[in-house]
């Protein structure tokens, strides 16, 4: 697999000079100055590849280029929105940068409730607690019927939150869960907005009257609409998967389990319509066996995130090392290395560790976390490539 790196611009205190001093061999990057739906110009394209070429590097992948709320609710404008998509792969493809990685999540991308859980070796690693969503979802949104969502003994866990929770505790969860996240990937809530929660339940109301078959359908909408310019430029277009992978705030969720994949990947059977293998997300889901949808979705994948989780006993989960957990990464190296010894690979989210936090650091990706996490995945694919030419 290539090994790649998410860069994110020229902004980012990690430096593509560093990069090349760890081995990275291609970069993930998008424009992530130009406000979602806007078209993404060739200048603004060759400005960037230009600078990633100069540094000895290419730029591998798009993450991502992000698809607008009103393309996956169905909006009026959503012709006018796909327009403009298809106008920025054109001129991707003119660049020759041919993967592109999306998702389809509804209003919100990753959900963590803590950004900075230690581990007793003194790093740090993202970490979802169910109970702590559960409250943020029934007492700080107070979405209609939202407590239908959750057991009496979850219910139960939240009122006892609810008697020892801080102020300071309820910002930095929606801090978490709302701004971090989102201002960052998808430009809807953006650091020093007033009430981002209003702000954020605008959003939500957005998606009511959508269901499951509803987002699939204008996932396919969107789809066939973008695979002609895909198949002339030769681009591969990949999903990225529900992050934790089952519906959450009363959303639906499309790309959460086999069937999704099976779904999306047959609803439009075109090459280009691939999948970014996501493990870490993936396999934060207790229904995925991460190796078996390997093993089905090889073929129709076309860029792999490798990271790995660990769900409790109580439905939390954790960020694990990357040589641990769910994600089972060295079975999935292999899987990916001999269907494909050029997949774009880059390891996703690495614990905080050393003197990270000096970096700039966007939550997850940690300078020698990642670094760490690079070289011991390195390890196995070399280790691999070996055993495969004996
Ligand atoms: C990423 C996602 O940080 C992450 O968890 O894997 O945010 C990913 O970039 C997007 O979902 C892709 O559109």
């Amino acid at each position: 697999m290539k090994k790649t790196w998410r860069w994110f611009g020229k902004k980012d205190k990690i430096t593509l000079p560093m990069l090349r001093q760890i081995g990275v061999e291609g970069i993930v990057t998008a424009l992530h100055d130009i406000p979602n739906g806007e078209v993404w110009s060739s200048e603004a394209i060759n400005d960037l590849n230009n600078y990633i070429k100069e540094a000895g590097l290419c730029w591998s992948v798009v993450e991502s280029l992000p698809v607008s709320e009103a393309i996956k609710y169905g909006g009026d404008n959503r012709d006018l929105l796909i327009d403009n998509y298809i106008t920025s792969l054109r001129n991707l493809g003119e660049a020759g940068i041919k993967t592109v990685c999306y998702n389809f999540m509804p209003v919100i991308d990753w959900i963590r409730t803590d950004l900075m859980y230690p581990w007793s070796d003194g790093t740090f690693s993202l970490y979802f607690d169910k109970t702590r969503f559960a409250y943020f979802d029934c007492m700080i949104l107070k979405r209609e019927s939202a407590k239908e969502d959750y057991s009496k003994e979850e219910m139960d866990k939240v009122y006892e939150l609810d008697k020892v929770i801080t102020e300071h505790e309820k910002e930095q969860l929606i801090d978490t869960i709302i701004v971090k996240t989102q201002g960052f990937i998808n430009g809807n809530i953006k650091d020093g907005d007033k009430n981002p929660v209003a702000i954020f339940k605008t959003l939500l109301a957005l998606y009511n009257g959508t269901d499951q078959k509803a987002l699939r359908e204008n996932l396919k909408y969107f789809l066939e609409r973008i695979m002609p310019i895909c198949d002339e430029y030769d681009i591969n277009m990949c999903i990225h998967p529900d992050d934790p992978p089952y519906p959450v705030l009363g959303l639906p969720r499309i790309v959460s389990n086999r069937d999704d994949i099976e779904w999306i990947l047959n609803a439009v059977n075109n090459s280009h319509n691939g999948l970014t293998f996501c493990a870490g997300s993936l396999s934060s889901g207790i229904h995925n066996n991460v190796p078996e949808l390997a093993r089905q979705f090889v073929s129709r994948t076309r860029f792999v995130h490798l990271r790995s989780t660990n769900i409790l006993s109580d439905g939390n989960f954790i960020e694990a090392p990357h040589l641990e957990g769910r994600g089972h990464l060295i079975e999935l190296a292999c899987i990916f290395e001999k269907e494909n010894p050029l997949l774009p690979m880059r390891v996703d989210h690495g614990r905080l560790m050393l003197d990270d936090a000096d970096k700039g650091y966007n939550p997850g990706y940690s300078f020698y976390g990642r670094m760490y996490a690079l070289a011991q995945m390195d390890g196995v694919i070399e280790t691999i490539k070996n055993e495969l030419n004996r």
